[in-house]
């Protein structure tokens, strides 16, 4: 038996469009978590929030402090839930919403004492910060924030922060990024997987090998998964796609029973904006990874 604590955080006020937070709500009404909770070895408590009033409108015509408080405010619940469920011992299943919410998540699971590693899979760095960014827009930031520079309240989402070690952070499908992020990352020595499709790769060796190394020092690993990570051939609906990315089918190997995994104590899956999808394409990936992730 397995329990699974799920948050749903519809928040885009990180994300340069506001229909991101649509995201976690399109999960729930079109009942993609239903496959967990017909499943007789797990026991599934949800959380839903929103934070967004009109999908429609660009988060540009806020201001960045409004926007920045809203940031907070959205991470700071998610941090509180995930705080709780790690201390119950539940795998946390965190559905955004954009990305900045990863300051709250990862910052709870730290507020509840776990030793843990951090597998992130995106196409960018988010290793931002206000001093730094150029969009302003803190889905670009939470990497800097969870290694604790930049904004002191984000930062501070983690009780003793940092949140992360540089040496519990492990990205992989990075292929668009500044150079400032990169200095930052390489001066903490932060481990990076450059994701170029034309070299010959496996998105699932690679994973097991992340897995690892992270569990070498740390007794417990989670999963952040910003789906701009994955080629936007499979993923289309998100703000900010690549081109030449990873493949749906290595992400959803390598996620393949993680629910049972006890070293694993979470997932994030983020940056999924149903507005800006072709066809399903990207609602049925999203809806793929999330039944896999149960399969052993
Ligand atoms: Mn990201």
């Amino acid at each position: 038996m397995r329990n699974v604590t799920v948050i749903l955080a519809a928040s885009g006020w990180g994300a340069g469009n506001f229909a991101t937070a649509d995201g976690a709500l399109t999960v729930l009404q079109y009942q993609l978590l239903n496959s967990l909770f017909e499943y007789p070895d797990i026991h599934a408590e949800v959380y839903y929030a929103q934070w967004h009033l009109n999908s429609h409108q660009k988060s540009k015509s806020y201001s960045i402090e409004q926007r920045r408080k809203y940031v907070l405010q959205s991470a700071r619940w998610v941090s509180e839930l995930v705080e709780k469920a790690v201390c119950k011992g539940n795998f946390v299943l965190v559905i955004g919403g954009d990305h900045s919410l990863a300051m709250g998540t990862w910052s709870g699971a730290k507020n509840a004492d776990k030793d843990f590693g951090l597998i992130w899979i995106d196409a960018h760095m988010d290793a931002h910060t206000y001093e730094t960014t150029a969009s302003y827009n803190p889905h670009g930031m939470p990497v800097a924030a969870l290694l604790g520079m930049g904004d002191s309240e984000f930062v501070g989402l983690a009780k003793n922060s940092p949140a992360l070690n540089p040496s519990a952070l492990i990205q992989t499908g990075i292929r668009s990024f500044e150079e400032e992020e990169k200095s930052l990352l390489g001066r903490l020595a932060v481990s990076i997987t450059y994701h170029q499709k034309s070299h010959s790769y496996s998105g699932v060796e690679n994973f097991s090998k992340s897995r690892e190394t992270l569990l070498k020092t740390y007794p417990f690993f989670a999963v952040s998964l910003d789906i701009d990570g994955i080629d936007p051939t499979y993923c289309p609906g998100t703000g900010t796609p690549e081109g030449e990315g990873l493949e749906l089918d290595d992400i959803i190997q390598s996620l393949k029973g993680i629910l049972f995994d006890s070293s694993c104590i979470g997932l994030e899956i983020v940056e999924y904006n149903p507005f800006l999808d072709r066809g399903h394409i990207t609602f049925n990936a999203v809806k793929k990874i999330i039944d896999t992730i149960k399969i052993l």
